[in-house]
């Protein structure tokens, strides 16, 4: 009797052991399909064979929604996720945190993806370090009513009419006025050797750095 207790007791646990076996192959395989079936970003559509430029459904970990979004599949190697937009000045981008915060504007042509949205494509392609983080630079992001900027006595979003990562007024303005000169224009500091040159179109795009 208490040898057959044993068996008994041992084929329990092989069959337990047999379960949670089970559970964990199929637990690392779902995820796998997850990713196939649910791309969160240009790049998984890319891998997929995609390389047609244009709007997308991408699906976000922390949404149940599919989320809009443009696809650049050519520009040096395609697989960019379109965060930003401007071309005709048709979008007002003077606006408030709320709307930076999920976006504003028409992915085909003038917009704004949404923080939240550039953060979680960030955040789970891998590639937050060296691209838009959150506190870019020890700075937050901006928006007239909502001053984050580094500098203590300036509202820079407000100077520069726009929203932005902004330091200490400015280096950049690319939500800045559209066809305005000046430091409330469309400014990308770098480019032009930090003068104040005026862009007419920008695109702004982000991949996964393993990519580059
Ligand atoms: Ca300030």
């Amino acid at each position: 009797m208490a040898a057959l207790t044993a068996l008994v007791k041992e084929m329990k646990e092989e069959i337990s052991a047999m379960k949670s076996a089970m559970v964990s192959g199929f637990t690392s395989v779902c995820p796998l399909i997850a990713a196939q079936t649910k791309p969160k970003d240009c790049r998984d559509y890319q891998l997929l064979g995609r390389n047609v430029s244009g709007v997308y459904n991408i699906y976000l970990p922390e949404s149940k929604e599919k989320t809009q979004v443009y696809c650049d599949m050519e520009t040096e190697g395609g697989g960019w996720t379109v965060i930003q937009k401007r071309r005709d000045g048709t979008q007002n981008f003077y606006t408030s945190y709320n709307d930076y915060e999920v976006g504003f504007g028409n992915v085909t042509s003038e917009h704004w993806l949404g923080n939240k949205n550039i953060y979680t494509i960030t955040r789970y392609s891998g590639d937050a370090g060296d691209s838009l983080a959150f506190d870019h630079n020890g700075h937050g992001f901006s928006t007239a009513d909502h001053d984050k900027d580094g500098s203590r006595d300036i509202n820079c979003a407000q100077k520069h009419h726009g929203g932005y990562w902004y330091s200490g007024c400015f280096k950049s303005n690319i939500n800045g006025l559209w066809g305005k000169p000046g430091e409330q224009g469309i400014i990308w500091g770098s480019f032009h050797s930090w003068q104040m040159y005026v862009l007419k179109e920008t695109t702004m795009m982000i991949r996964p750095t393993a990519l580059n």
